[in-house]
């Protein structure tokens, strides 16, 4: 007998990337839920498998037909959307397993919202699922925990609507850096695991989409073997002309082998994410971000390196350390300008469930807002959730704010598209990130003014 699977993307209103219609900018910037993609994949043919991305568009889910079974994938941010999806198919008598990073986390809260829960990485236990549910016999909980991704099937990239700017392939997984901040370690462990290179070409060629996103953590990895993979895998990218042009996430270490970069600029590489964090010495050392404390970097001349392959860096902030004091916000900006950044991501320091940051501010009570599974919708990193050591409320907000309104202010943002122009580094690209960021600044202050109401009347609420 054909059974129907249906996977579920949540979406969070609350995500300005999913704000179609209120900035067609963003339109860019919604990714395809790869997760989701990777267990399409592994599902056995018996089944007729469809993903739902809500970040679309919500269908009438009491329009579709029934499936057998629902899964349902959430980072922390999208869980409360993930109960409301699990509560109405299991009104209907639909099972309901749901996976992902914050089923892991919080496992015992998913529990509550579903008739069972994978944690970890699904490869090693899908199958099993999917066979206890075709018997009606689902457990309670399923463990993957790291899985063996010598030998997994590609993602279903066919699955999903065309309409995505990008496609989505992961290469490696897994992270020892452990910052403080990042549940990456915790989540897919300390080490750092590479698919073997004929598969990840064999995928991306299953991509349709001209521009992809390399979703690993750190493309490139920390140790010399590791950046010797990640050539090998840029040589053989190059060599199988693949056509894509792809954006990655990497350790300001990409900077440091002039080879790497030639090679990954050859295999298709316009932009990569850096984490710079902090401005500061002392805040990098608060989170423990190593690579960034090395002595003598020059982040300037780092950023230069890279870009003169024609590859776009786009660097990542956080606000809120407790070294971070009023002037912060224009800190951030003045220096990601002086390191001649082509993008900037400033973010909320928060604390996720299962990070050692967690662990820390809870113990100290910290955690500002607790009303859980609703308050999750505001874990987005772009809310201060958290009490932060320096700045209020409405000082961290202010930070957030003067950085924001600092560096995508209209002439810099001319300046840094021009730079791109003249230093062939996806110009377009530059402007439509450029702007998509100044465009949700506006939806950012209404969100703020939301947001602070909705933290004093709680804060006001009697206990
Ligand atoms: C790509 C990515 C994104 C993309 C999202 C694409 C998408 N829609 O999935 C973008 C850029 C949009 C994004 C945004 C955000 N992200 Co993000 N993102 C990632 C990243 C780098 C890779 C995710 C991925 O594709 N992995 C590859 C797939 C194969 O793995 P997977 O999704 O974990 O799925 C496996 C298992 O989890 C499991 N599984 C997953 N779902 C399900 C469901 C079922 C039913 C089952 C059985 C199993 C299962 O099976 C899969 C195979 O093993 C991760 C880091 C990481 N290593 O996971 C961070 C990560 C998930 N993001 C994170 C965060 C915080 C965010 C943001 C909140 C903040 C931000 N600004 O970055 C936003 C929120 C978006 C939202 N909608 O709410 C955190 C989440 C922590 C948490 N507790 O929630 C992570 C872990 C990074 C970190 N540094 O800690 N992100
Ligand atoms: S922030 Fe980056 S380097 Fe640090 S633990 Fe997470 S994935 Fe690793």
């Amino acid at each position: 007998m054909r059974m129907k699977l249906c996977l579920v993307n949540p979406s969070n209103p609350l995500v300005s990337i999913t704000r179609i219609k209120e900035s067609r900018w963003n339109r860019y910037r919604v990714w395809k839920p790869l997760g989701l993609m990777v267990l399409a994949g592994m599902t056995p043919p018996e089944w007729d498998v469809r993903i739902v991305d809500e970040n679309l568009g919500a269908p009438d889910y009491a329009a579709m037909p029934r499936p057998d079974l629902v899964g349902i994938t959430a980072f922390t941010s999208q869980a409360n959307r993930a109960y409301e999806v699990a509560a109405h198919f299991r009104q209907q008598g639909v099972p309901v397993v749901m996976g992902g990073i914050h089923a892991t986390m919080c496992l015992d809260e998913a529990m509550e919202h579903a008739d069972a829960v994978v944690t970890g990485e699904a490869e090693g236990v899908w199958a099993e699922v999917l066979e206890d549910a075709r018997h009606g016999r689902l457990k309670r909980r399923y463990d993957g925990g790291l899985a063996d991704i010598n030998n997994v099937p590609s993602a279903r990239h066919s699955l999903l609507p065309s309409g995505y700017a990008f496609g989505a392939i992961q290469t490696t997984r897994g992270c020892p850096l452990n910052c403080s901040f990042c549940s990456v370690t915790a989540f897919n462990g300390a080490r750092y695991r590479q698919r073997p290179i004929p598969d990840v070409i064999r995928e991306f060629q299953a991509i349709h989409e001209k521009h992809v996103l390399v979703v690993d953590d750190n493309l490139i990895g920390i140790s010399p073997s590791h950046i010797a993979r990640a050539k090998d895998l840029f040589r053989a990218m190059a060599q199988a002309d693949l056509g894509k042009e792809w954006i990655a996430q990497a350790t300001i270490n990409f900077a440091d082998d002039e080879e790497l970069l030639t090679l990954a600029a050859k295999a298709g590489c316009r932009g990569v994410f850096i984490g710079f964090e902090s401005p500061t010495p002392e805040g990098l050392a608060e989170i423990g971000k190593k690579f960034n404390i090395l002595k003598g970097r020059d982040f300037r001349a780092s950023v230069r390196r890279i870009q003169r392959h024609g590859i776009l860096v786009v660097g990542s902030f956080i606000i809120g350390l407790d070294v971070d004091k009023p002037g912060i916000g224009r800190g951030i900006a003045a220096v990601a300008s002086q390191y001649g950044l082509d993008n900037l991501n400033v973010l909320f320091l928060t604390p996720l469930p299962g990070t050692r940051l967690w662990d820390e501010m809870k113990s100290a009570d910290r955690v500002a807002l607790t009303s859980f599974p609703d308050d999750w919708r505001y874990y987005t990193l772009t809310f201060p959730v958290a009490r932060y050591k320096h700045l209020s409320l409405e000082d961290i907000i202010e930070e957030m704010l003067s950085c924001d309104r600092s560096f995508y202010s209209v002439p810099r943002i001319i300046k840094r598209v021009l730079s791109s122009v003249w230093g062939r580094r996806q110009p377009l690209i530059s402007l439509v990130g450029n702007f998509s960021y100044r465009n949700n600044l506006r939806m950012s202050s209404a969100a703020y003014s939301d947001f602070t109401r909705y933290c004093n009347n709680a804060a006001g609420r009697p206990s």
